[in-house]
């Protein structure tokens, strides 16, 4: 039995010495010392040894068992050790490799357009206001001199959710919703940036989304005069010095009187070409004298106090600004289209 645990631990050693990964030794492991393996099977015959030898035979297969398992521990560290290093090798890093290049994103044109309106605006002394894109049907329209079933509610078709909730279809509603919170006391003098929504068929100058300003000075005599001084204060720093704007009549419910706003032609400078339809002029906005009626329904004295408003389309801004053909490049978002206006 003496020799038979010595051949085993031989046998066995010899395995361990040339186990060429982890799993081979892992065999080796359960192959000797696991429960079916030859020394647990020498353990369990020595019921038949005699009483001397008992003790002789189990301290050294006990020995032997010990030794096979620090070997395997030994060489199951080398191995690992072994292993790390080839797959650092394999990983090394070359760092006088070029990086690859970051495409850095830009501001989107729209919302350029409509920072350089805020800061122009924010120079003649007006404010920021904000309203909801989920309207209701009041500020919409009934605030706005609009009634339930007023023909004019056609100019604009709408999306409803219900028949008192609607996605805004202008920015006119911040105009009521500015004039309530300020309880009848001017002035106002508020722009009103947002996004807007109409049933409106898409083509190369319209969108069903799209982007409006609103523009809203409420004081005691405030003049049509004073309409057109800001809208050409602003139309020569936004478009340039040598840029004439001209105000045609037009209707909006809720303005009286009210005009449409041209502005002269930037790519004929007002000698009428293609983009401007031969005419020397394009149209930008809606604008007017606050009606009395919107005044006194946002809780105003139309007797002491009188305002002007009006209504600007952005993406139609960046398109004469910029000489951009179709309004679904601001929505398509191709990345050679956007990056143009990466600012430096
Ligand atoms: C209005 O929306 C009025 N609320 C403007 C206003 C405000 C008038 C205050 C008086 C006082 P209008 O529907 O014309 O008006 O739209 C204003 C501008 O929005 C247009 O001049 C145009 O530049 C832009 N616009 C209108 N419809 C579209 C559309 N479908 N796609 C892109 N831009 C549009």
């Amino acid at each position: 039995m003496r020799e038979r645990l010595e051949a085993l631990r031989d046998e066995a050693l010899a395995k361990v010495a040339v186990a060429k990964d982890v799993k081979a030794l892992q065999d080796v492991r359960v192959a000797y010392l696991g429960k079916k393996g030859p020394i647990t099977e020498v353990l369990r015959g020595m019921g038949k040894l005699s009483a001397e030898e008992r003790p002789v035979i189990g301290q050294m297969a006990n020995d032997v068992r010990d030794a096979i398992k620090v070997q395997v521990e030994l060489k199951e560290k080398e191995l690992e050790a072994a292993a790390i290093e080839k797959q650092l090798a394999n990983e090394s890093i070359d760092v006088t490799l070029p990086g690859r290049p970051v495409q850095g994103g830009s501001t989107h044109p729209l919302t350029q357009v409509v920072e350089e309106v805020e800061e122009a605006f924010l120079g003649l002394g007006f404010s920021v206001a904000e309203g909801p894109e989920v309207e209701v049907d009041y500020y919409n329209f009934e605030a706005l001199n609009l009634p339930k079933d007023h023909p004019a509610r056609d100019m604009q078709d709408s999306f409803y959710f219900t028949e008192e909730l609607l996605l805004r279809t202008h920015t006119s509603p911040v105009q009521a919703r500015t004039m309530e919170l300020h309880k009848g006391k001017g002035p106002v003098k508020v722009i009103c940036p947002g996004k807007v929504f109409r049933r409106d068929d898409d083509d190369a100058t319209h969108s069903h989304q799209f982007m409006q300003i609103e523009g809203l000075f409420v004081d005691e005599n405030v003049r049509m005069s004073d309409l057109k001084g800001v809208l050409e204060q602003f139309a020569k720093s936004f478009f340039g010095e040598d840029r004439q704007i001209r105000l045609r009549p037009s209707f909006f419910p809720f303005t009286e009187p009210s005009v449409e706003v041209d502005v002269s032609c930037g790519m004929c400078g007002g000698k009428g070409c293609r983009v401007c339809k031969q005419s020397g002029w394009i149209e930008v906005l809606g604008a007017g004298m606050v009606h009395p009626r919107v005044l006194e329904m946002s809780g105003f004295d139309s007797t002491k106090y009188s305002g002007f408003a009006f209504g600007m389309g952005v993406e139609r801004l960046a398109m004469l600004k910029y000489d951009i053909d179709d309004i679904r490049h601001f929505y398509t978002n191709d990345i050679r289209f956007l990056a143009q206006f990466k600012r430096v």
